[in-house]
């Protein structure tokens, strides 16, 4: 990747990976973008919806652009709230980046989820080729991409690229209408008030990653020889898998104080029950030499670092 372009930036990926990229490649190899005028980092920014056809390739060739991360999607609980309004961002925004980068040559990355698979899909070490029947209409929206960016690959030679990430944990932007946002608010909780009431129920285990793994595997991906990746869209990756009282316990490991209660949500625990425990990532590791670096315990010390450090 040379010069690249961010569709929601401004998101929980997007805003760290902005920054992430400008450390990899330059700050002025990225390109940020989002439909607001806002933008949270130091970036190259244009507005940009991408519903517009027009716009997305008027933007790839101001800026050169030969690799688009395209992350503007709305997340599984959001999805269910307005289904209209998932399919319309996410199959029509997506379609319009895999036309643009049939026009311009760009190389695209779009991720997948572990929202992907539905109840009739093996829950335990899920396989990289398995039944996804998924119930909700993110999930169905992630399946639909992942065979629309195959279909470009295969019949247009674009290089399209994808993972299905689990729960992704961060400490900078926020999630937005996530199923496993849990596991992010948790930890502002713990450290501001010492209590976070959790809207999945306490046996609710679910694959995660933190947030330094996932930008690394953007990278390594993109970079990756195109030659031995025989999956493309999407790669199961995963890092750990834990529940909520797994994650309540290990925060106690630093706050002994910290108290957990529990408020389920049944919109969201029907979306987790159908979703794997854990995923068999054995695909991505062999052919593109995929390794998480954290597991629960090194991410809940880091996480309750940078936001302890910030909170004094
Ligand atoms: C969601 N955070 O909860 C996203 C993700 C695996 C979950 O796709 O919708």
């Amino acid at each position: 990747m040379k010069k690249i372009l961010i569709t929601g930036a401004s998101g929980q990926i997007g805003t760290e990976l902005t920054t992430y990229l400008q450390s990899v490649y330059g700050h002025d190899q990225v390109v940020a973008s989002g439909r607001h005028d806002d933008i949270r980092h130091h970036a190259i920014y244009e507005k940009l919806d991408v519903l517009s056809a027009v716009q997305l390739i008027e933007v790839i060739r101001k800026h050169q652009i030969d690799s688009v991360i395209h992350l503007a999607a709305i997340l599984s609980a959001q999805g269910e709230k307005n289904p209209e309004a998932l399919w319309q961002i996410n199959m029509n925004g997506l379609y319009n980046v895999l036309e643009a980068a049939k026009e311009t040559s760009a190389a695209v990355f779009t991720p997948s989820s572990i929202a992907a698979f539905g109840p009739e899909t093996p829950l335990d070490h899920t396989p990289q080729l398995t039944i996804q029947r998924p119930r909700t209409i993110y999930g169905i929206s992630k399946v639909a991409g992942e065979l629309l960016c195959d279909y470009y690959h295969h019949h247009f030679g674009v290089d399209t690229r994808g993972v299905r990430f689990p729960g992704l944990i961060s400490h900078e932007a926020l999630p937005g209408g996530g199923t496993t946002d849990y596991a992010v608010h948790i930890f502002y909780k713990a450290i501001e008030t010492g209590q976070f009431s959790c809207d999945l129920g306490p046996e609710t285990f679910l694959d995660m990653m933190y947030m330094p793994d996932a930008l690394r595997a953007v990278v390594e991906l993109m970079e990756a020889d195109p030659a031995k990746l025989q999956h493309r869209n999407a790669y199961n990756i995963s890092a750990m898998s834990f529940s909520p009282s797994q994650l309540a316990k290990e925060i106690q490991k630093h706050l002994p104080e910290f108290r957990m209660d529990y408020d389920v949500n049944p919109v969201k625990q029907a979306i987790a029950d159908s979703w794997p425990n854990s995923l068999d990532d054995s695909c991505a590791r062999a052919q593109w030499g995929w390794r998480p670096e954290y597991d629960l315990s090194a991410m809940t010390s880091h996480m309750l670092k940078v936001l302890g450090s910030r909170s004094r």
